[in-house]
């Protein structure tokens, strides 16, 4: 059993953090031009430059709903539903302008009036639930929270979307993300990652997840993690290519299966990206993409974070963003919280 660290934890946490603040500048935007988002990380990077009109970059709903995971899985030392939709519901209402997801406030607006913490999400799309990235987004903090066990993240992970997202491909997105970062947090640190592994891993995982699924469907993780090795194979693979094949969308199943390739990638250069640091590089790919930028780099971000840990982290590009003494605070209490879990009942 590899020996992990709090600075993998604070990893995790703090590069989801840069990407949602720094992926926040370009939300919606169809494409980023590789050129000025480059300059843009060159001036972020450099202590010099001042930046006075765009620091500190402010986080966004991936961030505030990443907190009520974490302080919920903390005080409880396990998963307490009712706890964690009052968490989500009080942070939504302290600070409403973090640009939620249009359905999700409807959620929130209904856990206040309801017993049951599950019920108003299974109301969303007439019944068909929201298929929404606001569970993937979030989840890191339950896949650290239970990484020595995978059933369990698997079963805090679940609970924790279905709060807001009961759409399957909702659902099982926040399951492959949360498995993602477990394997990164849990990956060799001695050798590097064999990407054809990482996948045929997870492929195997999704699979059992998946099993009442038709081979075939075209929306199924386990196929966009063939997709994601085919990408990886081509060396010539585009921007374009990536968006075609895995969507750069607000939808659980073109984002998430996406910002897995990003971190994969990543782990080389990319030609236009000038940055070497191997974090801000998955960031930075992430925004390159376009599309649900802050949430395609927070996610990419998390599980870069978990394997590359703190001393990876740009202490100029953190100095940038709002909330980072904050969630470096979470990620050590939720470090100790891993020893002392446990439910009672
Ligand atoms: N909302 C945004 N970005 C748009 C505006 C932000 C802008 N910067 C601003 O300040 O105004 N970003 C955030 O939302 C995403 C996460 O959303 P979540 O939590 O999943 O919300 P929701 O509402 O459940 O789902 C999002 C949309 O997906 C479509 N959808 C989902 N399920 C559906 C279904 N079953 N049938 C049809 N459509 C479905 C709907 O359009 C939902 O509104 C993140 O990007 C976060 O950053
Ligand atoms: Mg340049
Ligand atoms: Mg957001
Ligand atoms: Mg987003």
């Amino acid at each position: 059993v590899p020996n992990i660290t709090v600075d993998q934890f604070k990893g995790c946490l703090l590069a989801a953090l840069l990407g949602d603040c720094i992926g926040a500048l370009f939300e919606g935007k169809q494409e980023v031009p590789m050129e000025d988002l480059d300059d843009l990380f060159q001036d972020l990077v450099n202590e010099e430059s001042t930046l006075d009109q765009l620091v500190p970059l402010e986080y966004t709903d991936d961030t505030a709903m990443l907190k009520s995971v974490a302080e919920s899985l903390i005080r409880n030392k396990c998963f307490k539903a009712t706890d964690m939709a009052n968490m989500f519901v009080s942070e939504y209402f302290e600070s409403p302008g973090r640009g939620y997801g249009q359905s999700v406030v409807d959620v929130f607006a209904k856990l206040k009036k309801v017993s049951d913490p599950f019920q108003p999400a299974r109301e969303q799309f007439s019944g068909s639930g929201s298929y929404g990235n606001g569970g993937a987004m979030r989840i890191a903090p339950a896949a650290l929270f239970a990484h020595q066990n995978t059933q369990h993240m698997l079963d805090i992970a679940a609970q924790a979307t279905k709060i807001t997202h009961t759409n399957r491909l909702g659902v099982h997105g926040a399951l492959l993300q949360a498995l993602a970062v477990q394997k990164a947090l849990l990956a060799d640190k001695r050798k590097p990652i064999d990407s054809k592994t990482f996948l045929t891993e997870l492929k195997k995982e999704m699979k059992s997840i998946e099993k009442d699924l038709d081979k075939d469907e075209d929306e199924s993780y386990t196929n966009k993690l063939d997709k994601i090795r085919h990408l990886l194979n081509d060396s010539k693979t585009s921007v374009k290519d990536v968006v075609r094949a895995l969507g750069h969308g607000i939808a659980a199943h073109e984002s998430v299966p996406t910002a897995l390739y990003v971190f994969l990638r990543s782990l080389q250069p990319i030609p236009g990206i000038e940055c070497d640091n191997p974090v801000s590089r998955t960031i930075q790919y992430a925004i390159a993409l376009g599309g649900d930028t802050d949430t395609i780099a927070t996610m990419a971000g998390a599980i870069a974070g978990a394997y590359h840990g703190l001393e990876h982290i740009d202490r100029v590009l953190l100095g940038r963003v709002e909330g980072k003494e904050y969630i470096e605070d979470l990620a050590v209490r939720l470090f100790d919280a891993v020893e002392k879990s446990g439910c009672s009942e």
